[in-house]
């Protein structure tokens, strides 16, 4: 009897394990546009353009290749809706009566299924270096998981920069020569643009008219939307900006929006690329000596070390990890999340470039919009649902754990070992930001003070208790201390009425 095999929006890869144990001769795919999916957060519009575009190629590429596919377009009439719903829809029609899977990257999905009247068998997404037992194995038994010591193991398992047993180029972490601040000229144009083909053009269509009025630009769509497109995009990256991404991963330009980041995060995330394969074309980079170490061993990190490490946690920590709250924070997220609309130009510029692109890179996320979330005292929850919603790579398994854990805090260190906060001079090191703002960076109090500086100190005096001990943040309190009784009086005043003003609405 037939056999139904599940493959998600975040699942377009051959190798996919719930394809790997079926049947090509008797099983049937199913894949489905559904309105459940597209609507649990409302996505940013590339986002849905993105998915929907890639299924339908990935869909005509398993038809190709002999699969019988059941597909199901969102504005189809029968469309039920729910992965489950097309699931039993499709059961009914084909007698079907077990469904293999992969297993999928949220919770609100894993919970869904098992509770659909299907025989349901989940394998293991085996697209990833380590397995989830792996991970756990790591894990358990120690005080504090640190991503470091993760990563080595995953060097050694996949043996990506390794010689005879140890790091290549005597280190393990190249940092120290990487960080550097923003450059005055960027010497590459950004990700290779893909001009929407028909298929592309269709998908769009449909998203205008049932998602145009969610926040984010839909056209121009320049994103890869299949394998060999996303293939060329990593090509390109490799070619022309991997040498540089080390030296300026962490710099920030207000008229260059991607610097030296590959933009791949979605590709890998919905199975266009290979993780494994991917790293092995970096570190090709650096045995050609077409990329330096630093480069490339930052790079690489960034896949084997962090991509990795957060889904262990995500799976580890549970389904309630996203309503984690440490700190307890409660504002709610300021309006200008939405509109750019901020004096703040670092903040504006993100979000600008968000809302065009669906991405903003790391320093962006952590540095600029997480840590004014953060210094301000947003309810995690509320900036853990907007990171979902914003971002073209965003799937709870990976978004998260960097979310929750990595930039706000709320899971108490399990990630982090201090907070991710910063005042002004932070971002006015590694961007030129600063200079055209309305705020002076350099004022640390008075009308024009940047608000990054008065919320930092705001958030570590109000955090004394949690992280008075903190050995990472002794020379940080130690400098609080110096601060004479006046002063400090002083920017706790002003922040607290930035704050006020923030709560109210009021334009900051
Ligand atoms: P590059 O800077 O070129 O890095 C190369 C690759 O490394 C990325 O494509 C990505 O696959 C991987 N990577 C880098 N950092 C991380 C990380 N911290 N966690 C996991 N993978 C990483 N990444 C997502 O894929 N989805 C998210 O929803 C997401 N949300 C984030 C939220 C916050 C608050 C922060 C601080 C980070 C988040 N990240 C997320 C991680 C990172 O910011 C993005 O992966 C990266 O910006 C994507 O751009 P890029 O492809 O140009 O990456
Ligand atoms: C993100 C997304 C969207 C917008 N739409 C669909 C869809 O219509 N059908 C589908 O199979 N998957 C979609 N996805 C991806 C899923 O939300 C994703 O598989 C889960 O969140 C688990 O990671």
């Amino acid at each position: 009897m037939s056999r139904l095999v599940l493959v998600l929006g975040d699942q377009l890869s051959e190798n996919l394990s719930a394809l790997k144990n079926a049947n090509k001769d008797s099983d049937i795919v199913v894949m489905a546009e559904v309105a459940d999916e597209a609507t649990y957060v409302q996505h940013h519009p590339k986002k849905i353009a993105l998915i929907f575009a890639a299924m339908r190629k990935f869909a005509a590429r398993l038809r190709d290749d002999g699969w019988d596919v059941r597909y199901t377009e969102l504005d189809d009439t029968d469309n039920c809706g729910s992965i489950p719903g097309e699931l039993l829809r499709r059961a009914d029609e084909t007698g079907a009566k077990e469904v293999i899977a992969t297993q999928c990257g949220e919770w609100r999905l894993i919970n869904a299924l098992e509770d659909m009247p299907l025989k349901l068998t989940v394998h293991p997404d085996t697209r990833f270096v380590a397995s989830l037992d792996e991970f756990n194995d790591w894990a358990e038994g120690r005080k504090s998981l640190r991503m470091e010591y993760f990563y080595r193991e995953l060097r050694r398992k996949t043996g990506l920069l390794m010689e005879d047993g140890e790091p290549a180029g005597g280190k393990w972490n190249f940092d120290h020569d990487n960080r550097k601040p923003a450059p005055d000229a960027v010497d590459f144009n950004g990700p290779m643009e893909f001009t929407p083909d028909d298929t592309v053009e269709e998908v769009l269509d449909l998203v205008e008219a049932r998602f145009g009025n969610s926040f984010g630009t839909l056209r121009p769509f320049w994103y890869a939307t299949d394998q060999g497109q996303a293939r060329r995009a990593l090509s390109h990256f490799i070619k022309h900006a991997l040498p540089k991404f080390g030296d300026f991963q962490d710099a920030m330009l207000d008229d260059n929006r991607f610097l030296y980041h590959s933009v791949i995060s979605a590709y890998i995330n919905i199975g266009l690329l290979d993780p494994l394969e991917v790293c092995q074309a970096a570190e090709q980079a650096w045995e050609d000596g077409d990329a330096p170490i630093n480069a490339v061993e930052g790079f690489i990190r960034q896949i084997i070390g962090w991509r990795e490490y957060v889904r262990g946690i995500y799976f580890r920590e549970g389904p309630d990890y996203t309503r984690r709250n440490a700190l307890n924070h409660q504002r709610k997220l300021p309006e200008f999340f939405w509109t750019a609309d901020t004096k703040m130009r670092c903040v504006a510029k993100a979000v600008e470039q968000t809302r065009d692109e669906a991405y903003a890179h790391h320093i962006q996320r952590l540095m600029v919009t997480g840590n004014f979330a953060l210094l301000a005292g947003i309810n995690p929850h509320e900036v853990h649902e907007w990171y979902l919603r914003v971002y073209i790579d965003a799937f709870e398994w990976v978004e998260a754990p960097n979310v929750v854990g990595m930039s706000q805090f709320a899971d108490d260190g399990i990630i982090a070992s201090k907070p991710y906060v910063s005042s002004g001079s932070y971002i006015d090191k590694m961007s030129d930001h600063c200079k055209a703002c309305d705020y002076k960076v350099k004022d640390k109090t008075g009308e024009n003070a940047c608000p990054f500086n008065l919320l930092y100190w705001h958030f570590m005096d109000r955090h004394r208790d949690k992280f008075g001990g903190n050995p990472r943040m002794g020379q940080m309190y130690a400098t609080w201390d110096r601060m004479k009784d006046d002063r400090k009086e002083t920017v706790l005043r002003e922040a607290d009425q930035f704050l006020e003003k923030l709560s109210k609405g009021e334009r900051v």
